[in-house]
């Protein structure tokens, strides 16, 4: 259990009565799970490491039944856990304790769709695949795509402020979220539903929610701006001699390819063999010691074709880059996308993750993992580098058969130092979640994680949604 192994103690909350269960089954008949074997699932999170205890779950499925709740919870002093597809990767997604688990999983209506503008609003527990399959068929995609696509729910989506494999080309969500609707701690329907591109009146409160983990309100329904379905895909996969090559590349890909291009994504040799290993994929080309994904998506295959085969010309030309394929078709596309999409799934095979999602300034970007490969030498059995390079974005796992506190010593708060002595982010993009919420210091200042406890303590006041997660505990340190 998360509670015994990082020694958490409880916060004040109620404990579940008889009365609160027959209350909840009232106000949704059917839809109140208390049986402990079907609970599991929703204890446990994706990477089976963390484990709560709840001993209830509830699936609304309107706003109005969330406030209800909410409204009851609040006055018992029930502390809740709000849970979308449960893929986080920080230990955020599951209970620590007994905290009521309030799943959106049923809350999966598509509300709208402007075809013109590209807007579309929907409740926040519509899985993110399931809206792309949507909003193809009219033109459309979803701004961010992630390996996790055919679980999480653009609720999660949101709550964790995903980044994911397009980001560099349409920007984070605090960009494209044009608007939320939420449930506050009281039940409290906060309507900032606005489809508005443009809207200056007063302070734009959905940027609160966006990226609070579940800490500050629940997300029922999300407004999002999707860009037209691109009439062209190629995804090159190139193979680079070493991680200063594929800094170059990426500046010649930015340089050559400029509004097309919309990924670009790198692994290092540890990642294919770990692929070929665990899930026996194969190499697309020869091997090489890093590797490069282009993808570019446009609205005219001629045009973008010419504009890929100057850039290969140029990389192959000049040595950046020694080896490549370019996919055109759907189905090598995927297949392609799939070795580095599913680098997260492969990694579990090697039993214990120790996962980290750091942002570093490029110059010292691959320096981390080479430095960590020195430093765990074979108490490990892989280090792997790989992620987001057009974001700067380095995910670094370690892996070993078991749980190995040694290791872990190896690991923190060394990355952590390092990630801060140049002035890193020690989560990127999956947020803090449980396991990091007491690292905040080392990428946020005193006086902002003090702030950041204000508006906790003025949206929350009793800190029931999500006790536990992403700021430091007020509890027991
Ligand atoms: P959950 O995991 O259920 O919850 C995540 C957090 O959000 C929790 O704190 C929860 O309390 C809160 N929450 C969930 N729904 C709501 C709601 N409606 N209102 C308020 N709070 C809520 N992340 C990236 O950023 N980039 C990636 O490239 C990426 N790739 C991934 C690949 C894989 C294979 C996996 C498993 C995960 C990946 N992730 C990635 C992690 C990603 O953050 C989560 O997968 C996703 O964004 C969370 O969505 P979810 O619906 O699963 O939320
Ligand atoms: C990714 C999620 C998986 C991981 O694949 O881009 O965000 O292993 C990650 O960190
Ligand atoms: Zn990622």
């Amino acid at each position: 259990l998360t509670s015994v192994r990082y020694n958490v103690q409880r916060g004040n909350f109620a404990r579940i009565s008889s009365e609160d269960v027959a209350m909840f089954e009232k106000l949704l008949p059917g839809r109140v799970i208390a049986d402990p074997e079907e609970l599991v699932g929703y204890n446990t999170d994706w990477l089976r490491m963390c484990r709560g205890n709840s001993r209830l779950l509830l699936r609304p499925k309107t706003t109005e039944e969330v406030s209800e709740i909410m409204k009851y919870c609040s006055s018992r002093n029930l502390a809740v856990m709000p849970q979308g597809g449960n893929t986080g990767l920080v230990g955020g997604s599951v209970p620590v304790f007994d905290e009521i688990i309030i799943s959106t999983s049923l809350m999966n209506k598509i509300i709208s769709v402007d075809e013109i503008s590209g807007t579309l609003v929907c409740q926040a527990g519509c899985v993110l695949e399931a809206l792309s399959t949507h909003l193809s068929d009219v033109g459309l995609m979803m701004p961010l795509d992630l390996g996790a696509k055919g679980s999480c729910q653009i609720g999660g989506n949101v709550s964790t402020n995903a980044g994911g494999l397009r980001l560099m080309r349409y920007g984070s969500l605090h960009g494209s979220v044009l608007g939320l609707e939420v449930v506050q701690a009281d039940g409290t329907i906060l309507d900032c539903l606005s489809t508005l591109r443009k809207d200056n009146t007063g302070y734009d409160l959905k940027q609160l929610f966006i990226g609070s983990e579940g800490t500050l309100g629940i997300v029922t329904a999300v407004s999002i701006l999707c860009p037209r379905k691109p009439q062209s895909i190629n995804l090159a996969i190139l193979g680079v001699s070493n991680f200063q090559n594929c800094l170059r590349s990426l500046k010649e890909a930015k340089g050559m390819l400029g509004e097309i291009l919309s990924a670009f994504e790198f692994m290092d040799s540890s990642c294919m063999d770990l692929a070929r290993s665990n899930l026996n994929l194969t190499n697309p080309i020869s091997d090489k010691p890093f590797y490069v994904l282009i993808e570019t998506a446009g609205s005219n295959g001629t045009h973008d074709e010419e504009k890929l085969n100057l850039f290969l010309e140029k990389v192959l030309g000049e040595g950046i880059v020694e080896d490549g394929t370019v996919a055109t078709d759907s189905t090598k596309i995927q297949s392609i996308w799939s070795i580095r999409e599913r680098l997260a799934e492969a990694l579990l095979h090697d039993g214990y993750v120790y996962k980290y999602d750091i942002s570093l300034p490029l110059a010292n970007f691959y320096d981390l993992v080479v430095d960590m490969r020195e430093r765990v030498d074979d108490l490990a059995t892989r280090v792997v580098g790989y992620g987001h390079l057009g974001d700067g974005n380095l995910h670094l796992n370690v892996t070993s058969p078991t749980y190995d506190h040694e290791l872990l010593d190896k690991i923190e708060p060394f990355i952590y130092e390092w990630t801060s002595r140049y002035n890193g982010s020690i989560s990127a993009e999956h947020g803090l979640g449980f396991k990091k919420k007491d690292f905040i210091h080392f990428s946020k200042t005193q006086k902002a994680v003090e702030l950041m406890q204000q508006i906790k303590d003025l949206m929350d006041p009793k800190g029931i949604l999500n006790p536990y997660k992403m700021l430091p505990d007020k509890y027991g340190d």
